[in-house]
């Protein structure tokens, strides 16, 4: 399906990602990370495949549970867990935690704790990008509970009406919080409701890195050539509880199963396979030091000072 490197460049990502929330999820119990962490654990292959169907044009647009789609856009790591740990050297100068990690540097535009909110914003990107005629392609990712927001459609009709250089990626987890989607909806069609706007819009079942990545790039070679909106909705699962570090089948909303299940596509084991063992163990050790050069770099960073208090909170 990819060329040698590409399979290593991806192995990368999905390592680096599952690596740094598994030690993000070990050092959450010390305190020393000063926001609440929505783990992307089990999701990674979304941000992924997207990511990696994209230039260094386009522009990402996530939620609070981003941390794979920050890094998979390229986003600075050290910045990233420095923003954890609320420091000043943080991507958001360690005001705004994992929930508002941005990066635009690298066309990772910005997140937010508030449910769709940057739905609509990545379509006023993508109206500013059509107006300037750029060839750039927004993507905003978004989960199942967005759905529910009217924010959601109104974005979609907007985007339609106006033709905009914008894919939407549904992160279908199933859940918004501990609510099953068909507890909040009558049917399961999200993909099908999208389409009614006036866009094309697909579901994928599978959870597969290879086809999520084929799917994306059609659609974005389609929008830069001026086909309009697109919508993939994306079948994931969670294998963490929703926000924190651990698993919470405790709970009873979902069964060890359910996800056990899940584990057994780890998409991470998969990309591996196709990588010769010598050159995963070069790949790994590399990652391995960046993120203890990272969570160094965080620890030694300065919290702001007092003075940055009513700094950055509007535009000049
Ligand atoms: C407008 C709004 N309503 C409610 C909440 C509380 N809330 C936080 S996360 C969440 C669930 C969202 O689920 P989903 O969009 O499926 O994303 P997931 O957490 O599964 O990635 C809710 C309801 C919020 N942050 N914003
Ligand atoms: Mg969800």
């Amino acid at each position: 399906m990819f060329d040698q490197k590409k399979y290593q460049d991806i192995y990368r990502t999905l390592y680096l990602i599952r690596r740094v929330e598994e030690e993000i999820g070990r050092i959450y119990p010390s305190d020393k990370i000063k926001s609440p962490v929505h783990l992307s654990i089990g999701q990674e292959a979304v941000s992924v495949a997207v990511c990696s169907a994209l230039d260094e044009r386009d522009a990402v647009f996530a939620t609070y549970r981003s941390h794979a789609a920050y890094l998979a856009k390229g986003g600075n790591l050290k910045e990233m867990i420095a923003e954890l740990y609320g420091k000043q050297t943080g991507c958001a100068k360690g005001k705004g935690g994992s929930m508002h990690l941005l990066d635009p540097s690298c066309g990772f535009i910005v997140t937010s704790a508030i449910v769709a909110t940057t739905i609509p914003l990545a379509v006023g990107y993508a109206y500013s990008l059509k107006l300037k005629k750029s060839d750039s392609v927004v993507v905003v990712f978004f989960g199942d509970g967005a759905v529910d927001e009217g924010a959601f459609h109104e974005s979609l009709n907007f985007a339609a009406l106006k033709k905009l250089p914008v894919l939407f990626v549904c992160e279908n987890n199933l859940y918004a919080i501990h609510s099953h989607f068909l507890t909040r909806h009558h049917s399961d069609n999200i993909f099908k409701r999208a389409a009614s706007y006036g866009m094309a819009s697909e579901c994928l079942k599978e959870d597969d890195l290879g086809v999520i990545y084929q799917r994306t790039k059609f659609f974005v070679d389609q929008i830069r050539q001026g086909s309009g909106p697109a919508f993939l909705e994306c079948y994931t699962c969670r294998w963490r509880e929703h926000v924190g570090p651990n698993d919470d089948f405790h709970l009873g909303y979902r069964s060890e199963q359910e996800v056990s299940h899940c584990k057994d596509n780890d998409q991470l084991k998969k990309i591996r396979a196709e990588i010769e063992p010598s050159v995963i163990k070069k790949i790994n050790q590399k990652v391995e030091q960046q993120i203890e050069d990272a969570f160094i770099f965080a620890e030694k960073s300065p919290f702001p000072g007092k003075e940055e208090l009513m700094t950055d909170v509007f535009k000049d």
